[in-house]
This record gives C-alpha cells, structure tokens and sequence, in this order.
C-alpha cells in the first residue's frame, strides 16, 4: 500500500500535547503522511492555562490550500479539529470541496468543549458552524460536551448509560450516513471508551477498556488521531476504535504512574511504538 496522506487541519500548540502535536507523530507511527494545515499557533492549549498567545492562521489557510491544489497534491483523508476563527469553517468546507475524491475519507473531530464546557476561543456562530461543518464528514469523533452542541440540546438532558448513548450516535448518525465514534462512552463506571455508529454496517457497539481514574488533557485528539490514521490504512470502524481506546488506556497508564499535570496531557511519546505494527 502506498503510504496514505492525510491534511490535518488543526492548530499547533507549542506546549501541552494537543492538536498537531498529538496527529503529526502517531498518524506517522502509523504509516501515514501527515501534512498539517494550521489554523491558529498558539504558545499553550487554552486548557488550564491562562496567558497563552494565539496567533490566528485564517488568511494563510487558502493561500497553501491553493499551493497544494496547484501542486496536484491529492489527499487519502482529511482531518480537522480545533479551529481558530468562525471563518476557518467555510475555509475548512471549500477545503474539503476541492480536495475530496471518491475514496477520500473526510474526519471531523468537531472540537468545541469538555466537562459540559464550551472552550474559551469558541464562539456560538463557531459552533453552529461546526455543526454544519460536521455535515460534510464520513466520520465524527466528539465527546459528550460536542454532541449536545452538535445536537443543539443543553448537556445536562443528554440521555444516559449504555441506552443513552446508542441513542446519541444513532441521532448524530444523520440517518445513517455519517459514521459516529462518541468519546468518553462508558457502559459501566470501571469502564471507558466510544460509542460507535458504522455506517457502513449500520451497526452500533461500545469498544470499551478498563478506565483509568484520572482525567488527562488531549486524550480526545489522540482518539481522533489514531481513528483516522487506522481508517485510512483500512482498518474498520471497532477496529479502529478499539486501536484508539487501547492507546489511550496504555498512555493514561503511564501518565498517572508519574502523576503528570493534567494539562500536560498524556506521555504518549515513548509508546508510540505500540503503533508502529513492527514495521522496520
Ligand atoms: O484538545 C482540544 C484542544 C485543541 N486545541 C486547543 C485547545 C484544545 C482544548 O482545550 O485548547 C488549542
């Protein structure tokens, strides 16, 4: 197989692990070429941290979008997630328009908030947006706090338990076109993972592990980075999940053993290889 390339459009942290810092090196731990599109260069993640810089990338988007295009570049997948302006959403949609093949696979991580909490750089125009933005995706990959967003239903009445959350991607399914991987899904409280809705099979089930009882920075775009390289090499959509989850349980692990700081995310780095499937 030729090695796949995905455009990642997210921004770059520079502390932190989130975003581009987290998709650039496991989608090349899984054999996939990453090539970032960044919408915003901030000095921190806006979680946890206050002070942080945040240069907004909006008017540099089209002119490399442009670039690629005259280079002939084409894309096996595209990838977005945290965007840095309500104009990054059509930016993001004429992006996808002029790159999208009929096997290209479209992933939007629609990020937008946590613990029922919308992000600090998050307006409401940004995410009724990324609803529409969602609309153009083969798969989405938000947490609970999105989904309410994205179903436009206040977080508190999102339906609960394993029930709850079969109806939530079944909604979020439009109908059955758009496949759904729910993060932060647990059926019972030792456990955690995603809810998945294939809409290839039509099929929905929990890819669950054991939880780790501790809350990290970042585990969201990890999910949604793992999901995506391990789509684009073919993988289906449990199998996918279940690469994702383990990954995660595996990094939280570690991550807690040292008793990290929340916001800096999980130590990811020195267990990439677990992703690697031993390739030379
Ligand atoms: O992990 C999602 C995310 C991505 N990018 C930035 C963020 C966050 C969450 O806080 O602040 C800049």
């Amino acid at each position: 197989m030729p090695t796949p390339r995905i455009a990642a459009i997210h921004d770059l942290s520079g502390f932190g692990r989130c975003s581009l810092t987290i998709a650039l090196p496991i989608l090349s731990a899984l054999g996939a070429q990453c090539c970032p599109l960044p919408t915003a260069f901030l000095s921190t993640h806006t979680g946890g941290f206050t002070g942080f810089t945040f240069l907004d990338m909006t008017d540099e988007m089209p002119r490399a979008a442009a670039h690629w295009k005259s280079l002939g570049l084409d894309f096996q997948a595209i990838y977005s997630g945290f965007l840095g302006s309500e104009r990054q959403i059509g930016i993001v949609e004429d992006f996808i328009r002029d790159f999208r093949q009929a096997d290209t696979l479209v992933v939007v991580d629609p990020v937008m908030g946590d613990h029922g909490q919308v992000y600090q750089t998050y307006t409401p125009a940004m995410c009724s947006g990324m609803a529409r933005l969602a609309e153009e995706a083969d798969v989405i990959t938000p947490n609970l706090t999105e989904a309410a967003l994205l179903l436009g239903v206040p977080y508190e009445t999102l339906p609960a338990g394993e029930d709850g959350c079969r109806e939530i991607v079944e909604r979020l399914s439009l109908n059955g076109r758009r496949s759904v991987a729910l993060t932060g899904a647990s059926t019972a409280p030792e456990l955690t993972g995603a809810m998945c809705f294939d809409a290839k099979t039509g099929r929905t089930e929990a890819v669950q592990t054991r939880r780790v009882p501790r809350e990290f920075h970042g585990t969201g775009d990890v999910f949604a980075s793992v999901l995506t390289g391990a789509l684009v090499k073919g993988a289906s959509l449990p199998d996918a999940a279940r690469q994702a989850v383990e990954f995660i349980r595996a990094c939280a692990e570690r991550t807690a053993a040292q008793d990290l700081p929340m916001r800096e995310g999980v130590d990811f780095e020195p267990l990439l290889g677990l992703l690697t499937g031993g390739r030379p």
